[in-house]
């Protein structure tokens, strides 16, 4: 039996469900169960029946899920595939920015640890971070970690934004050369961009989407080809669900190597030996599950 046949009869053994964000490496993606962004797949995770949860992605991905579902079992296949924009800031250097702008409420992006989620008063994704921003009752806002997605939104709402400097060393990998080099090559191509790319890069696109707009886009679009700025992974998917299109990196130097840890053997042996578990301790989690629902309530 290869590794493939194991996994999907040891799902079934444990019922369990395999996760997949977007930007897992193809043979992940075609195992998995659902894919998708970060927080559409911790959605997933509470809907479902399944006892255990396979989570491919990243560590704050996997604790979100073990947030909105805390009776499921959460396996990551790889504990060590973190992500560094995520770690950018802690909640001690938020708490300094918090005291430095008191009365200005938090909106934090998905993309950041539960403990940090849980010292905020808002979550937003890439996808709703404008409408979380615009319904927030202040006119001043912290806005972490995400420096690039903050000046995004800031460019594009009338409040004042106090935006922490993070960044995710992936997307700031795709450079406004790479951009005019492949529209070069691809005349007819729309070119769809990840807010967290630089301003330079956004400024270029013909749109700027999370990676469910991305997604959902091209199916929609009369265009033949696509320019992808975002993480490589996503293109095995937009190709897949999109025959007769063609899709084209902005960059093949996008490649994020934290989502590229978690391989078929780890998702296999995840099954197998119950591992590796995330748990988000409970007072963190429901303070941390607060600010998705604070989120939930304004868009
Ligand atoms: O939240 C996510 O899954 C990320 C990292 C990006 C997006 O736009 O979906």
């Amino acid at each position: 039996m290869d590794a493939r046949d194991e996994i999907l009869k040891l799902k079934e053994e444990r019922n369990a469900i395999i996760l997949s964000h977007n930007y897992q490496l193809p043979e992940v993606q075609d195992v998995a169960d659902f894919l998708g962004d970060s927080f559409g797949l911790s959605k997933k995770a509470s809907e479902s029946d399944a006892d255990v949860i396979v989570f491919c992605g990243v560590k704050f991905m996997a604790e979100t899920a073990a947030i909105l579902a805390p009776k499921k079992t959460v396996l990551m296949p790889d504990i060590q595939a973190g992500c560094p924009l995520a770690n950018m800031i802690t909640v001690e250097k938020l708490k300094q920015l918090q005291a430095q702008h008191p009365g200005a409420p938090t909106v934090t992006y998905v993309n950041t640890n539960a403990d940090v989620k849980a010292e905020s008063d808002y979550c937003c994704t890439s996808a709703n971070a404008l409408k979380v921003v615009e319904a927030v009752d202040a006119d001043e806002i912290i806005f972490v970690p995400d420096k690039y997605l903050g000046h995004y939104i800031a460019g594009k709402t009338d409040k004042k934004l106090i935006i922490w400097n993070g960044y995710c060393p992936t997307h700031v990998k795709i450079t406004a050369e790479d951009i005019r080099r492949q529209k070069k090559a691809h005349p007819k191509a729309e070119v769809m961009v990840h807010p967290e790319c630089t301003p330079d890069v956004i400024e270029l696109s013909d749109y700027v989407f999370s990676t469910g707009g991305m997604c959902r886009h091209p199916k929609e679009s009369k265009a033949p080809d696509f320019i992808v700025g975002t993480e490589v992974g996503i293109l095995h998917r937009l190709a897949k669900e999109n025959p007769g299109k063609k899709f084209y990196p902005a960059s093949e130097l996008a490649v994020c190597p934290n989502m590229k840890k978690t391989t078929l053997d780890k998702v296999l042996l995840s099954l197998k030996e119950m591992k590796h578990e995330v748990r988000v301790p409970k007072e963190i989690s429901a303070r941390a599950k607060k600010s998705i629902e604070r989120m939930l309530e304004l868009v």
